[in-house]
């Protein structure tokens, strides 16, 4: 038996400026917070808040630099693209390339032109870009000068940024998203919020009130969307965090439920219904925070709310009340404990189809917006074979599996728009750095220490997924 997808179905792949573009010195462009952020292992010292925002290259290398080189590449990899057949092309735009410091009036016109010339680009092949406006890569100046989101200023500079890409770009770009993984901020602040803390207090206070200036920032830019361009969609982004309660105990069903309200629902209500939810406070007095509002956010936040739901879902997380002696799940920040049921990634992530099943059911069921997966994927080591060719058969059942759940969930009555599995070709890990953390259907010869010629090729995936899209149905 096959299942369809609606014809208009936004299949495509998705990648972010910092992991990808390189160049990061070319065109006038400032540094962001991506650029301080160390390879490998020891960027989770970095994650945790406790590293040097002033890079240190004899001691640290930074793959965000060079990345993929996609400022260059990027007719070579939207022609790959277009191969497989992709509908839409996720990227973002590097705030940086358009304001280097964050807080200019005027615009760099190279920063602009590049992506002028990237849309024209995907034009070229009937390909919809999909535009994060901002994907972990806050302007490094912003987070030094002003401390990040944490400062109220950071609203009107995104404002003025956003109202910059609305009027450049209003016939190239209708789908839109304001902050990527808004609620990454809980697990990692400095990536999503630019500002670098150790565990604590006002750490805490930190979050939430980076968060607040956030969902005002989102709201603005959203109205002004609705203005500028009527006929784009803009959405929220957010990291679809399955929550399951490790045990029917009442304690650990307790827990998992408010683990989900903070994680999933706190950010999306905001966003999605414009104000925020019932159990904030509670979750504002049991995190000790007093957030410092105007009375105005709250007319902004009611008007700018989002026309659909972006996610990201690579896993799902086990949690219970007491963890003490419990296994904790690998993996980076988002932590809960092992599930006996699901197997893991090469980096400890468990892989659970039927979690984006449930997550999707749980988000449409509460909010009646249309969904978006615009992150799925397998971090792997690829081995390249002596002909040249990559058989990543564990990267088909992944991604197969979790598109069967998105075909149930959409038979389940989930109105979903496309699908844009992660890092469609290969690039620089968010948490840890590396090249050798892989989720392309299009390999990169660039290794972990940097070496390597930058050379595309396709793996098996490649030809899975662009019959895939031929089909536009998912065989089960
Ligand atoms: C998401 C981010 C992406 C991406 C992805 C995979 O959280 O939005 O930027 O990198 O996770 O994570 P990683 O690169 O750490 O494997």
């Amino acid at each position: 038996m096959n299942k369809a997808f609606p014809d208009n179905f936004l299949w495509g792949g998705a990648t972010a400026a910092n992991q990808i573009e390189g160049a990061y010195h070319e065109g006038g462009k400032g540094d962001t917070i991506a650029d301080v952020l160390p390879g490998g292992k020891i960027r989770l010292k970095w994650l945790l808040g406790e590293g040097s925002l002033i890079p240190d290259t004899n001691k640290y290398s930074y793959p965000n630099h060079e990345a993929i080189d996609f400022y260059h590449r990027y007719k070579e990899d939207i022609a790959l693209f277009a191969e497989m057949g992709f509908r839409c092309f996720r990227m973002s735009i590097s705030w940086a390339r358009i304001f280097p410091r964050g807080d200019e009036d005027s615009p760099n016109e190279e920063g602009l032109a590049f992506y002028d010339r990237v849309f024209d680009e995907l034009k070229k092949y009937g390909i919809e870009p999909v535009v994060t406006m901002s994907h972990y890569e806050t302007p490094l100046f912003l987070v030094k000068e002003y401390g990040g989101w944490r400062s109220r200023k950071l609203i009107g500079f995104f404002e003025h940024y956003a109202k910059v890409l609305f009027a450049r770009y209003k016939d190239k770009v209708k789908y839109w998203m304001t902050f990527n993984e808004i609620n990454g901020a809980f697990f990692m602040p400095i990536q999503g919020l630019g500002f670098s803390m150790e565990d604590g207090p006002e750490r805490k206070q930190a979050i939430f009130q980076g968060l607040h200036h956030q969902f005002v920032a989102s709201a603005l830019a959203v109205i002004a969307c609705h203005e500028m361009i009527p006929d784009a969609k803009i959405g929220c982004m957010t990291l679809a965090d399955t929550i399951y309660p490790y045990s029917c105990n009442p304690a650990d069903v307790l827990y998992a439920q408010k683990e989900e309200e903070l994680s999933n629902y706190y950010c999306m209500d905001v966003q999605v219904r414009g104000e925020y939810p019932s159990f904030s406070e509670r979750i504002w007095r049991e995190q000790g925070v007093t957030l410092v509002t105007r009375d105005e956010d709250f007319v902004i936040i009611a008007k700018g709310h989002v026309d659909y739901i972006a996610l990201s879902y690579y896993r799902s997380r086990t949690e219970k009340a007491d963890k003490s002696g419990a296994e904790t799940a690998g993996g980076d920040m988002v932590m809960g404990v092992r599930n006996p049921y699901l197997k893991t990634n090469d980096w400890g992530w468990e892989v659970d189809p039927v979690g984006l099943r449930v997550v999707l059911n749980q988000f449409y069921q509460r909010y009646r917006l249309p969904l978006f997966i615009v992150e799925n994927g397998l971090g792997a080591v690829d081995v390249v074979e002596e002909d040249g060719s990559i058989h990543d058969d564990y990267r088909v059942d992944y991604l197969s599996s979790h598109i069967e759940a998105a075909a149930d969930a959409i038979a389940d009555g989930v109105d979903l728009m496309g699908y844009t599995p992660w890092g469609c070709i290969d690039l620089v890990s968010a948490s840890t750095g590396q090249y050798s953390k892989r989720y392309g259907f299009i390999y990169v010869d660039k290794q972990d220490d940097g070496s390597g010629s930058g050379a595309r090729m396709r793996k098996d995936s490649f030809y899975w997924y662009q019959g895939m899209i031929r089909t536009n149905e998912a065989e089960i």
